[in-house]
């Protein structure tokens, strides 16, 4: 018989959903292997599981359906050029007034890099190798500088690499952000289970778990207090990016103003898709009318090719990943009251221990996806920009979406962003990189500047 003090409870509840098997061990396992196990088992919500293992076993045939979402384009016409220019000023406005907060998703591992470690250490500098996470703090200070109030950021990781990014940021000296600036909590984790629907043991005495998702994220600023700590400091935006994109504009007056004047709960920004299969979702109008995302592995090939009479993809809106969530639509859809984000079930490979050691088997693993939270609000606008001033995503070791892809697109940026400003390129300058202390877009490039004629140039 199985027992422990003050848990006999939490083991009459494994025993009755079936979890005998977490036992296998249990003689193996030392007094405090017992308690992680214990303790394991007592955060287990079992009827979630249980509703998640029926869905996975049988999946709903039911197809959503949809068509392409609104946005709004480039500017491309006096109107809309007036439009853009009025929503940068409204943009600059709330900024001033210290109404945004950055948040990174960060939960994420270099391991598809090669990189042991946080993928927000990961080097990803042209000149210096300066980190992901380095580039992003700097940009926040460069604009906190720039309209002269505090931007709080928001980190967000996981139980697998908190430590080893709060440790990073602080023997960095946060890059110079202030300490009651930079906010880290980790994300939730949720258990797998394996094709039968039983936990998996990961070791002899602890259970198989994932982080929930990106998704997770919005439960976990609300659960962490972060959530409450910007509210109390009279922030109402908060502007959501992954960590893997270092040329992400992450405090954008265009776009917070269009956010404010349009009311919106939730915007997100779109780009043109550079080819059918690009890994990005799309935005569409679901039946109903409200606006999500559809992730490019879930959009059929038909729809994924299908042209319009221009010969233009017709689901042409690619998402990155970049959005603003209003504070008050996070606190209602976090407050327990019913409506949450939705799990994505998907089946794969996990590293599971058994009584013969450890064994590669089966089984499911869930996650949240952050732009299921589109939905939940008809007050959502999608917004255009250029590809080449927001998105160098760093996911691959090599080819695209690769360091090499990504550090092109910096260069490329900052090239322009000088000859914009009128500086002279010397001709032997191949690798061009900015901090972004001095600039975080073209405006910034001020005053007499005169590189030197040399190969790689790093302008301080
Ligand atoms: C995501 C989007 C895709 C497109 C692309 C742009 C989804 C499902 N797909 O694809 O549509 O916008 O990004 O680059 O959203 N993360 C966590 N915790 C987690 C999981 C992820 O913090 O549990 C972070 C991770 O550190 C990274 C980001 O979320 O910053 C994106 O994760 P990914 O690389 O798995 O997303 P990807 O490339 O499949």
């Amino acid at each position: 018989m199985i027992t422990y003090p003050g848990y006999d409870d939490v083991i009459q509840r494994a025993l009755r959903h079936g979890q005998r098997h977490l036992f296998t061990l249990w003689n193996d396992c030392d007094d405090s292997e017992k308690k992680r196990l214990l303790d394991d088992i007592a955060a287990v919500d079992f009827d979630l599981l249980s509703r998640l293992y029926r869905q996975a076993a049988a999946p709903d045939a039911a197809m959503s359906m949809y068509e392409p979402a609104p946005y709004i384009a480039l500017p491309h016409d006096a109107a809309s050029h007036a439009a853009f220019s009025e929503a940068r000023d409204k943009g600059v406005d709330h900024i001033k007034k210290g109404k945004a907060a950055a948040f990174v998703v960060a939960g994420g591992q270099g391991s598809r890099l090669g990189f042991d470690g946080p993928k927000g250490i990961f080097p990803v500098g042209p000149v210096t190798g300066k980190s992901l996470f380095q580039i992003h703090a700097e940009k926040i200070l460069k604009y906190a500088e720039k309209y002269g109030v505090s931007i709080p950021w928001l980190v967000m990781t996981s139980q697998a690499n908190h430590e080893a990014t709060a440790e990073y940021l602080k023997s960095r000296g946060r890059f110079g952000l202030d300490e009651k600036d930079v906010i880290l909590f980790a994300q939730n984790m949720i258990p797998s289970l394996d094709t039968a629907g039983k936990l998996i043991l990961e070791s002899k005495c602890s259970i198989f778990k994932n982080p929930d998702g990106h998704g997770g994220s919005l439960t976990a600023l609300a659960s962490s207090g972060a959530l409450a700590e910007v509210d109390r400091r009279g922030i109402d935006v908060i502007s959501y990016f992954q960590v893997d994109n270092p040329l992400v504009n992450i405090i954008d007056p265009v776009f917070i103003g269009f956010h404010v004047t349009r009311n919106a709960n939730v915007s997100s920004k779109g780009l043109m898709k550079a080819y059918p299969e690009e890994k990005i979702g799309v935005f569409v109008k679901f039946e109903g009318g409200a606006i999500g995302v559809v992730e490019y592995s879930d959009l059929p090939v038909e729809l994924q090719n299908s042209t319009d009479a221009t010969g233009r993809l017709t689901y042409c809106m690619g998402s990155i990943a970049i959005h603003l969530f209003s504070v008050p639509f996070i606190k209602t859809i976090t407050d327990g009251s019913g409506v949450s984000l939705p799990f994505h079930i998907a089946r794969k490979k996990i590293a599971a221990y058994g009584p013969d050691g450890a064994a590669e088997i089966d089984g499911f693993k869930f996650e949240k996806f952050v732009f299921d939270a589109l939905p939940l609000t008809d007050r959502n606008i999608v917004l255009e920009i250029r590809r080449e001033d927001e998105f160098a995503p760093v996911k691959n070791k090599t080819g695209v979406d690769s360091l090499e892809t990504a550090q092109e697109l910096m260069v490329n940026q900052h090239r322009q962003w000088l000859e914009k400003s009128g500086v002279q390129i010397p001709p032997s300058a191949k690798i061009i990189e900015i901090s972004p202390l001095r600039a975080v877009d073209a405006g910034d490039i001020t005053g007499g500047i005169t590189l030197p004629d040399e190969e790689r140039i790093y302008l301080e």
